[in-house]
Parts: structure tokens; C-alpha cells; sequence
């Protein structure tokens, strides 16, 4: 489980823009985005400096928990 927390995530928009971010480094990975707390939960195999910053070339400032 790889956690992160993602800033400026507004709306379902925005959840699915990170969510599609991760899943262009593993295609097979479970996401699990929480709008109100801005945690991001990563069930991949994949580096998670790949998934973090996959999310913010997405628009969204991301840091590993
Ligand atoms: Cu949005």
C-alpha cells in the first residue's frame, strides 16, 4: 500500500484525473482517493516516486505519507 497525500483534489473531476495518473504507470492498480482528506491509497507494486510524480505532471501537488 503506497499512501499519499494530494493536494487541490475539488471535485469527482479532479479524483479521476489522479486516479487515471496512477494508472498510467500500472495500469492494474487500486485507487482509493478521498476528496474530503485529500489521502490517496495506492494498491500497485510500482515506485511509488513514479506514482507521486504521475499525480502532480497531473496538476496535483503529492507527497508519500
Ligand atoms: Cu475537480
Amino acid at each position: 500500500m503506497i499512501m499519499l497525500n494530494v493536494k487541490e483534489m475539488a471535485c469527482g473531476g479532479c479524483v479521476k484525473s489522479v486516479t487515471e495518473a496512477v494508472k498510467s504507470i500500472d495500469a492494474s492498480a487500486e485507487v482509493d482517493a478521498s476528496l474530503e482528506t485529500g489521502e490517496v491509497k495506492v494498491t500497485s507494486g510500482a515506485n511509488p516516486e513514479s506514482i507521486r510524480s504521475a499525480i502532480e505532471e497531473a496538476g496535483f501537488p503529492a507527497a508519500l505519507a
